[in-house]
């Protein structure tokens, strides 16, 4: 029997046969990748298996559920999948429960929100302008709607969280819930006195590692998992795995709670392709090469900051312990935005960002936020931040000096040679 020409075209057709608009796009951004330095703090590159894992037809079946207490049947793959990310994640951060379902970090501390709280409940966590995350609690976000959040800072001279602030607010406040972790703090924090907080008041402690649980498993960050009551993460950003995240405990009363939580609480059928790539990429990062990649984002992040301080560009905090610099681009007289834009325009690109007591428009921002995982993953070493470093520092330059023109064709002609000796996919 001849299968019909429809059907056969609906499966072996290719992408570029069958949509050239999104196929086009697809390139674009393929090429796009391969042609820029990726300095955005958040971004990295997956691995091509975990590619494909992401791209498999696996994304076909729903399940509902935990491996073997599923919804559906037919399971029996997913359950492999899922199992193998579970145990994975459990090995890497030495946990015991791992669930490996959230759809995105957002999604993994909602469902810890939904877990453990009630609409009003009180939470303290980091203002978003000094390094926080809109998921805990900033005002667009459901967190700021539906629950009362208490805001903690960072000293403006050191740019580094003040622990007898948070004591104080935590005892004017009575949290039920105490957050460490942001998008923007470039410093390791204090997790046993933050554990030493939430135990004072009674509130459970959860730590957000999304920007750096890639430096926890490479074992060249502390880890929260022995101090916290709760972890959650991306698998993007450090971990350089397939978008999503992990909600991680050591206690079980918590762990029954959580994974009701993230189903049928605030989520519906698990995206098995990318809890395929979840496993892959932790898979990945139980190896020896993973540790080394973790330390050399390390140190490129640490020789960045240190070659932009050199020419005179200040850096939030005075330096780093993470993948994370936050730059002050007003110290040389721009703003966030016209910084980005700068490097944008020479193929390097980052964004914009509040730096602490910023204003509350964007568009006024005086920051600038670099980190140094994807440069890594292709293979950028010393010589290649400092050589970033010196650029950047070059174009900031050239605005004051008015040779922006001869300096952005240098810079643009470095940054090319640079992506064709560090290429990445095929
Ligand atoms: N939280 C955003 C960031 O850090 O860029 C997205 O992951």
């Amino acid at each position: 029997m001849t299968m019909p020409q429809r059907t056969h075209q609906y499966f072996h057709a290719s992408l570029a046969e069958r949509d050239p608009l999104v196929f086009n796009a697809l390139e674009g951004e393929k090429k796009r990748q391969q042609g820029q330095i990726e300095l955005i703090a958040s971004e990295n590159s997956v691995s091509a298996a975990a590619l494909e894992a992401l791209g498999s037809t696996i994304t076909n079946k729903t399940v509902e559920g935990y491996p073997a207490n599923r919804f559906h049947g037919g399971a029996d793959f997913a359950d492999v999948v899922e199992n193998a990310a579970i145990d994975r994640a459990k090995k890497l951060f030495g946990c015991a429960f791992a669930n490996v379902q959230p759809h995105s970090g957002t999604q993994a501390n909602q469902a810890v929100f939904f877990a453990l709280l009630q609409p009003g409940d009180v939470v303290l966590s980091l203002d978003l302008a000094a390094g926080g995350h809109l998921s805990h609690g900033a005002k667009p976000n459901q967190s700021g709607r539906w629950f009362n959040i208490v805001s903690y800072g960072v000293d403006r001279d050191t740019g580094r969280i003040n622990y007898d602030d948070v004591q104080r607010l935590a005892e004017e406040n009575k949290p039920k819930l105490i957050i460490s972790g942001g998008s923007s703090y470039p410093r390791e924090y204090d997790f046993a006195r933050m554990r030493a907080i939430a135990d004072s008041v009674g509130a459970v402690y959860l730590v957000d590692m999304a920007h750096f649980a890639g430096l926890v498993a490479g074992g060249v960050h502390p880890s929260p998992i022995p101090i916290a009551d709760i972890v959650t993460c991306t698998t993007t950003k450090t971990l350089r795995g397939a978008r999503g995240g992990l909600v991680l405990t050591n206690r079980e009363d918590l762990a029954k709670k959580i994974q009701s939580a993230v189903f049928p609480g605030v989520q519906g059928s698990a995206h098995l392709n990318v809890i395929a790539g979840k496993a892959v990429s932790l898979g990945e990062a139980l190896t020896d090469e993973f540790k080394t990649y973790a330390a050399n984002v390390k140190a490129n992040a640490q020789l960045l900051a240190a070659t932009l301080q050199k020419r005179g560009v200040a850096i939030i905090s005075g330096g780093t312990d993470t993948h994370l610099v936050l730059v002050d681009v007003s110290s040389k007289g721009l703003t966030g935005q016209q910084a980005q834009d700068l490097l944008g325009a020479v193929s390097i690109t980052s964004n914009k960002n509040p730096i602490p007591f910023d204003s509350a428009r964007p568009s006024e921002w005086k920051g600038l936020r670099l980190g140094s995982s994807a440069g890594t993953t292709r293979g950028f070493g010393p010589a290649e931040f400092e050589a970033i470093g010196n650029m950047i520092a070059d174009l900031f330059d050239a605005e004051a000096a008015d040779t922006r023109e001869a300096t952005a064709a240098k810079v643009r002609h470095t940054v090319a040679e640079l992506c064709k000796a560090f290429p990445t996919y095929s």
